[in-house]
C-alpha cells in the first residue's frame, strides 16, 4: 500500500552531522522525498506533537530535546517520505527506539544514545502507524509544502488572501 510517514532529523542527527549518512540510509528504502524543509521548533510545535508523552517524567526534558537546547542547534530537518509500505520501511530502517535495544546497524542503534538525566536521544523520528503519519505531517506541513496531495484541503481566506489548509 502506498504510505506516507513523517521523518524528523533531530538537533543531535544535525549536531553529529549525520544527515549525508541517514539521507543514504533511507534512499535504500527507494521512497520518494515529496517535502523537505529545516525548520525551528517552537514550545507549542513539540508540545503537540509530544501530546502523547506528557505524563512521562522525562516530557520537559524531550520538549528541550527537540526544541534543540541540548545540542545548541535550534532546528530539526523535516521531511515526508512516501510509497510502497513507506511506515514500515523507515521504521526498520531507524531501529527501536531504545538506542540501546535498537539494532546495532540502525540509524538509531548505531549512532543514538541514552543521556544522563535518561532521555533516549535517537537520531531520527519516523512515524509509528498511519494515523500518526497524518497526524504528524499536518501539524509539521502545510498543504502547498508537499509536491503530492496526500490528505484533502479547503481554501480559505485571510487577510483577502487564499490558503490552501488542510480539512
Ligand atoms: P518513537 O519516537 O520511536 O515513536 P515514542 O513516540 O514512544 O517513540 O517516544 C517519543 C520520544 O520520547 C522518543 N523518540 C525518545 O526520544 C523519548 N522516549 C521514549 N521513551 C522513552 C523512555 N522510556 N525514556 C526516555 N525517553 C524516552
Amino acid at each position: 500500500m502506498v504510505e506516507q510517514t513523517l521523518v524528523l532529523i533531530k538537533p543531535d542527527g544535525l549536531k553529529k552531522s549525520l544527515t549525508g549518512n541517514i539521507l543514504t540510509r533511507l534512499s535504500e528504502t527507494k521512497l520518494e522525498i515529496v517535502a523537505a524543509k529545516i525548520t525551528r521548533v517552537t514550545r507549542e510545535l513539540a508540545q503537540e506533537h509530544y501530546s502523547h508523552m506528557k505524563d512521562k517524567p522525562f516530557f520537559e526534558e524531550l520538549i528541550r530535546y527537540i526544541r534543540g537546547e541540548l545540542h545548541q542547534r535550534r532546528k530539526v530537518m523535516a521531511m515526508v517520505y512516501w510509497g510502497e509500505d513507506a511506515i514500515n520501511k523507515v521504521r526498520q530502517l531507524a531501529g527501536l527506539t531504545n538506542p540501546e535495544e535498537a539494532d546495532p546497524v540502525s540509524i538509531r542503534g548505531a549512532y543514538g544514545r541514552i543521556t544522563t538525566k535518561g532521555v533516549y536521544e535517537n537520531v531520527i523520528h519516523t512515524s509509528r502507524d498511519k494515523g500518526e503519519a497524518e497526524r504528524e505531517i499536518k501539524l509539521w506541513f502545510k498543504p502547498e509544502e508537499i509536491i503530492v496531495d496526500l490528505y484533502p484541503t479547503k481554501t480559505i481566506e485571510v487577510n483577502k488572501t487564499k490558503q490552501k489548509v488542510w480539512t
